[in-house]
Parts: structure tokens; C-alpha cells; sequence
């Protein structure tokens, strides 16, 4: 069998994969990804016990139970390109055997939920709410990387919005990642839904003006716009798409909920963030210790 060379799968000194510095054994099935490392702590001090603590550069990992079910939380930093890292060393510490450095013949899905901040783009889906992507729609191209396809529901809005904002080469190759319908299930009440586009950036790539130009200007009321069927764009922020599409080719069920904290449209911005993302975490670990 194929054994993958030492420069592609990294393992440290500790047999831990290099960036997250984590050992097969100090994660569990259910993780959950932060960007702000300082949410890690917010999130295990609901554990009722941890059991791991790691951190390499942004990458904390803390392990516990919350009852019974054991939980890791990741911080991934901000941005598509840390997905890349964090869900691939994910993905190998599960299924890849570290000894003989080969694919396990079974796999293991895990359960990925991230638990973010992100930007309104419906005047409706006001600050402090909280929104459960149905899709993660990517104009940060990581994706683009890998081979994928798509469903036929996947293929017409990708291909619809790609007509609607006219953003293809000069940009990127918009694509698009379904959520697990098996985790979107349990969270319909006190969470909206809508499409979560994941931008390469905070700024120009979220239509923000502060010295620079921008050279797509329309950017935001064309997300705003955008329909297909029932689906809406609701907000938008820096790893959902990225998740959700290589959780798909990876085989493990993804969902992103995120917090808003500012409206693009209303132009406000919540009055406490730090409360808002606490809400959320609680309202979210309640409905996760009970799946
Ligand atoms: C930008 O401020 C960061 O906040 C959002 C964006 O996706 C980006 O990572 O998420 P987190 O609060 O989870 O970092
Ligand atoms: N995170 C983002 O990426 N954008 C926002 O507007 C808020 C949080």
C-alpha cells in the first residue's frame, strides 16, 4: 500500500501531526472549529471535564466531555487558506494510520461544526442573530484546488450566481459545498438559513471601502440580491465554504453557524461581541450535547 512521504504528512517528534500538534488519540468525533483562539477556552469552560490541551501557533485544541459526548474545539485563525490546514490534519488523524503513513480501510466521518462571527448581508437577518449556512458559497477559490463536482441543486446556483455577479476569472471560480443535512436538521429553531459566502478577505473581498478602491464595487447588493428558489444569501464571512467543501470530498458532515455582528445593510454593529459569540456558543453546545 501507498505510504505518504514525510514531506506531506508531518508528523512531529511527539507523533502529532505538525500544525495542529494533536495525536490520533486526543481528538474527538465531534469537533468543533473556532477562528478567534481566545474561543477556545469560552468553549471547553462548558465541558465538564478537558482532557487535552494543545496549541501550535493560532492552532488550540482543547478535548473534554460535555456529559457523556466527547468534544474537541479547534481554533483555525481567520481565513480559507488555515481551513486547508486544519481540515486536512483533521481528516488525517482520523484516517490515516500514522505508523505505516497509509490510508485507514475504514474511514471515520466526523462531525465538523464551526462556531463563528460573520456579516449580514438581509437587512432582516439583524445583529445578534444567529444563521445556520445551507451552503457554503466560496469566492476564495481554495477549493478550485481539488478535484470536485456537484449536485444538480449545487450546479444550477453556482452557476446562476456566477451569471448574477459576473465574478468568474478576474476573481475566482466561484463554487459551492452543500451543509450536513443531518446536523442542519437539529438546528431550524432560533437560527436562520441561508447561503454563507466565504470571501478571501475582510475588507475589498467583503465590499468594505477605507482608503482603497474597490474593482467590483456592485459586490455587496449583488449578494444581497441574489435569489434562487428560496434560497437567499444571508451573510458572508472568511472558512464556511471551505469547510463544507472539503468536508464533502473528505467524507465528514459539516455545518457553520455563525453570529452577526454587523448588518451590511443597516449599516450596524452589534454593542457587544464578546456576549453575542457567548450566546451563541450556548445556545449551540445545548443543541450539540443533545445530538
Ligand atoms: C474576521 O474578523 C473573522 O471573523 C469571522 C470571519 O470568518 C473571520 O475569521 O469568523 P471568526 O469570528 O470565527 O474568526
Ligand atoms: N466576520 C467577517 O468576515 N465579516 C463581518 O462582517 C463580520 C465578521
Amino acid at each position: 500500500m501507498h505510504s505518504i512521504p514525510e514531506s506531506e504528512l508531518i508528523i512531529n517528534n511527539r507523533g502529532a501531526i505538525y500544525h495542529l500538534d494533536m495525536r490520533p488519540e486526543e481528538l474527538a468525533p465531534m469537533v468543533i472549529t473556532v477562528g478567534d483562539p481566545n474561543r477556545v477556552a469560552q468553549v471547553s469552560k462548558y465541558f465538564d471535564r478537558v482532557e487535552v490541551q494543545r496549541q501550535h501557533r493560532e492552532f488550540i485544541t482543547h478535548t473534554g466531555y460535555i456529559g457523556n459526548k466527547r468534544i474537541s474545539v479547534v481554533s483555525t485563525g481567520i481565513g480559507p487558506d488555515n481551513i486547508d490546514i486544519v481540515m486536512n490534519e483533521l481528516d488525517a488523524l482520523v484516517n490515516i494510520d500514522f505508523e505505516t503513513r497509509t490510508i485507514k480501510p475504514q474511514l471515520t466521518s466526523l462531525s465538523i461544526m464551526r462556531i463563528g462571527t460573520s456579516g449580514s448581508l438581509q437587512a432582516h437577518i439583524e445583529v445578534d442573530s444567529f444563521v445556520a449556512g445551507t451552503h457554503g458559497l466560496g469566492i476564495d477559490n481554495l477549493l478550485n484546488f481539488y478535484r470536485h463536482s456537484y449536485n444538480e441543486e449545487e450546479k444550477q446556483i453556482v452557476g446562476h450566481f456566477t451569471t448574477h455577479t459576473g465574478l468568474d476569472s478576474h476573481f475566482s471560480q466561484p463554487y459551492i459545498a452543500t451543509a450536513s443535512a443531518a446536523l442542519l436538521k437539529h438546528f431550524a429553531q432560533d437560527y436562520h438559513h441561508g447561503i454563507t459566502i466565504t470571501c478571501p478577505g475582510f475588507y475589498g473581498p467583503q465590499g468594505r471601502v477605507l482608503r482603497l478602491g474597490l474593482s467590483h464595487p456592485e459586490l455587496v447588493n449583488q449578494l444581497t440580491s441574489f435569489r434562487f428558489g428560496s434560497h437567499i444569501i444571508s451573510n458572508f464571512e472568511m472558512e464556511t465554504s471551505a469547510i463544507y467543501g472539503l468536508g464533502k470530498l473528505l467524507g465528514h458532515h459539516c455545518l457553520s453557524v455563525n453570529v452577526i455582528v454587523a448588518n451590511r445593510i443597516n449599516k450596524t454593529f452589534t454593542k457587544d461581541g464578546v456576549l453575542a459569540v457567548e450566546r451563541l456558543i450556548a445556545k449551540t453546545l445545548g443543541i450539540i450535547s443533545s445530538i
